[in-house]
């Protein structure tokens, strides 16, 4: 087994595939269809497998490269049994996702010597940052690292509140102002905090609804300097969160997101519950930011480290 294989325990690898189940559904029951009957892999199938990657929400740009590496391994090998066809493509797909460089995720593990990690999290409204701060505490506790939430979404008093639930749920501390607040000064107070509690990581929470766009990204700036007067390296990673629900839509935030501000990591929510699960691997194509964390669920458990073979794997395996 490899080393990752002991990492990724049986219950992610549940939790993955059952977060996956709709997606799988529609994929792979149209890729079942692509390749019935066929004793060769023609234009044909390749045509139905194009459509089987996009309606995945795989996206034209990248299905348009595998589909280019599958007919060039084909074409290659002669002749190739349809039933062959899963592996190729599995395998084409996961060779073209540029593993994460970053490893530092794995298993929840932070890098040595940058205590406290601070991890700004940033996104439009609605996408799920709160709560995947509120899972990413969690595991972080879990794997024995101790936590602090910064409230910096001070734009609504409901957001505050939701996080001080999370805290109370996770049983991690948190730095709060009242709704109004200059967020840069919760971020600043919060950033203090955590080097005098020594704590070994930082969330903070932001805001995704505010008067418009520009506004939004100056505000996530001066957030940053604030940060980096206390620690000049931080954060760590500015983790935009993008809701894969929303298919290509996450996509196309994805491109205005990372143009308009720094960017290190991305976590994708909500793949459970939907058919389009596929954009993951557009986004893993077609950025060179890592996406570093997939949530399926709305519970604290259900936040993954994104691990491309593990999240083919899934895609392509059968429902027990
Ligand atoms: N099914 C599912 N629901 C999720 C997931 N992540 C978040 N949600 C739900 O999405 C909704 C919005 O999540 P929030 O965490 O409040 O999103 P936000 O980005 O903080 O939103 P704002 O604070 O309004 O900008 C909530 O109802 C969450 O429970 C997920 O992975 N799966
Ligand atoms: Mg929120």
């Amino acid at each position: 087994m490899s080393l990752f294989g002991k990492l990724f325990g049986k219950q992610e690898k549940e939790s993955l595939d059952q977060g996956l189940q709709r997606t799988k559904e529609s994929f792979l029951g149209k890729l079942t269809k692509a390749v019935a009957g066929k004793s060769k892999v023609d234009e044909e199938v390749l045509d139905s497998l194009e459509e089987a990657l996009v309606s995945a929400d795989v996206g034209i740009d990248t299905t348009v490269k595998i589909i280019d590496r599958i007919e060039e391994r084909v074409s290659k090998d002669k002749y190739l049994g349809t039933g062959e066809l899963n592996r190729i493509l599995q395998e084409e797909i996961e060779n073209l996702l540029v593993e994460s460089p970053d490893k530092g995720y794995k298993d929840f593990q932070l890098p040595a010597g940058k205590k406290p990690f601070v991890i700004l999290v940033v996104g439009v409204n609605g996408v799920g940052k709160t709560t995947t701060i509120g899972k990413l505490a969690h595991q972080f506790k879990r794997a024995g690292k101790s936590v602090l939430l910064g409230a910096g979404d001070t734009f609504r008093a409901a957001a505050v509140d939701q996080l001080t639930i999370w805290s109370e749920r996770v049983g991690v501390p948190i730095v709060k102002k009242e709704m109004g607040s200059d967020p840069a000064s919760v971020a600043f107070d919060a950033v203090n905090s955590a080097v005098a509690k020594g704590v070994d990581v930082l969330l903070i929470d932001t805001a995704g609804r505010l008067h418009n766009k520009a506004h939004l990204m100056e505000e996530l700036s001066k957030i940053k300097r604030v940060i980096q007067k206390v620690i000049p390296e931080a954060p760590h990673d500015v983790l935009l969160v993008l809701d894969g629900s929303t298919g290509q839509n996450a996509l196309q935030q994805a491109r205005h997101f990372t143009a308009a501000t720094d960017v290190t990591a991305l976590a994708i929510t909500k793949l459970d519950g939907t058919a389009k699960g596929g954009v993951v691997l557009a986004i893993a194509d077609q950025f060179k930011i890592p996406v570093k964390f997939i949530g399926v669920g709305e519970k604290m458990e259900d936040l993954l480290v994104f691990d491309r073979h593990e999240f083919v794997d899934s895609l392509f395996s059968l429902s027990k």
